[in-house]
């Protein structure tokens, strides 16, 4: 795929639902999936996110979800910004889903004059956070998110290919820089400053803002999660992993809203997922729903190492062992090689998921998950909790070596409750 020039879309128009049906209605191999007439379809806008239009559209036959850019942030118009988001969602989702057929949706059309994804409808799915917030969790969809990172990650990395498919890949995802400036912006650099784009809820919590930001710790560790997302382009990472990236029916899930995609650090996909499991559960109020998430933070990290080794393992046999980067036959060697990969990413995931959580309760765009607690200062008490939890994360001043360590850290933190 060719980057575009977004500035160059002439003809770019943002659809109504009447342009909706018109535009899929052009479509032959789209309309053959709605069945029926055009007339006979349901449109409707099912808008969600920070950044785009989405449409779902229901046929007799079946149903497709359209994702069209606009010119500017949706929920902030004044925020302009080029179209070419939804080009690198399409070339996401053409990266990975040989590799996550079961765990993703297909790109069955991009329009790049009027930047249009169109995807099949998840009917039946809900928006994981969605489902979390109505006391639904679910250890199997934190398994299979943890496959997902594995093998979207492992196949897209080094480990996995010869050099030069990866440096092609990485020449277009490098073009995402109004996606990725976000991220930078927004999740790891603003929320350690002051910055009009900063809100927090209650004024309670400002002490615990001032206690970040005159921490040298924290401020070191984030600078360097800033740099390590810059600086490692280990895999082709979905860049925005929050439990609204995430649609499930309890049995049947799928990761979507891959606009962010880049490359990056591994661990800044898990530790995102892992930041939102983690500020949904000190939004649950009862024991039992915390525990739940316990066991969904630990079954999600033991699905990803395992997955990810087990792909690693299964191209060690592979018969072309000529783009392998660990190639001793060294056993031991080779599981020491491995075991500090590993651990550097868990490294990453810990700090990444102290930014999320950090950067969802004082950042721009903070989670809904704590509106089910309608008792105000609980809200409040919960909020600072989860951002003492992350600050300990960032400092560590005992170190995290583990997951035993990162569970104990929580667990202490969930005591205090
Ligand atoms: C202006 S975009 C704000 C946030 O919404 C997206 O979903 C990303 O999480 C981004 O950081
Ligand atoms: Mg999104």
């Amino acid at each position: 795929m060719t980057t575009p020039n977004a500035q160059q879309a002439s003809s770019y128009t943002p659809l109504d639902l009447e342009g909706v049906r018109t535009f899929l209605a052009t479509l032959p191999a789209i309309a053959a999936r709605l069945g029926g007439t055009p007339d006979a379809w349901r449109v409707w806008e099912v808008s969600d996110g920070n950044l785009n239009m989405v449409f779902l559209a229901e046929g007799p036959q079946g149903s497709v979800c359209l994702k069209q850019s606009l010119p500017h942030v949706r929920v902030d118009p004044s925020w302009k910004m080029p179209l070419d988001r939804t080009f690198f969602e399409a070339a996401y989702l053409r990266a990975v889903f040989p590799h996550v057929p079961d765990l993703t949706t297909e790109c069955l059309h991009f329009d790049a004059e009027q930047f249009i994804l169109i995807v099949p409808g998840l009917s039946g799915h809900t928006v994981m956070r969605t489902a979390m917030m109505a006391g639904h969790f679910y250890p199997s969809v934190a398994a299979q998110v943890g496959d997902f990172v594995a093998r979207s990650t492992f196949a897209t990395s080094l480990l996995a290919e010869p050099f030069e498919r990866i440096m092609d890949r990485r020449i277009c995802f490098a073009r995402n820089q109004t996606l990725t400036r976000i991220t930078v912006d927004l999740v790891l650099t603003d929320p350690y400053h002051d910055h009009p784009r900063n809100h927090w809820a209650d004024q309670q919590i400002t002490p615990i803002v001032d206690a970040l930001r005159a921490s040298p710790a924290v401020q070191a560790r984030s600078d360097s999660l800033r740099l390590r997302f810059l600086s490692a382009p280990q895999a082709l990472l979905h860049g925005d992993l929050h439990t609204g990236s995430i649609m499930t029916d309890g049995t049947d899930t799928r990761i979507i809203d891959g606009e962010f995609a880049t490359y990056g650090p591994i661990g800044f996909d898990a530790g995102l997922f892992s930041g939102n499991l983690i500020l949904s559960l000190f939004a649950t109020p009862d024991r039992a729903g915390q525990a739940l998430h316990l066991d969904m933070i630990q079954t999600f990290w033991t699905s990803f190492k395992k997955g990810f080794l087990a792909l690693w393992q299964d191209r060690e046999w592979a018969e072309d062992r000529s783009t392998l980067y660990y190639a001793t036959t060294d056993k031991s060697t080779q599981n020491f090689e491995k075991s500090l990969f590993i651990q550097n990413i868990f490294q990453d995931t810990v700090g990444f998921c102290a930014a999320e959580i950090i950067r969802r309760t004082i950042g721009y765009a903070h989670v809904a998950d704590f509106s089910v607690l309608t008792d105000p200062s609980l809200r409040t008490t919960r909020q600072k909790a989860a951002l003492l939890f992350a600050k300990d994360c960032l400092e560590q001043k005992k170190p995290l070596k583990s997951l035993a360590d990162f569970l104990e850290l929580l667990y202490l933190h969930m005591s205090a409750l």
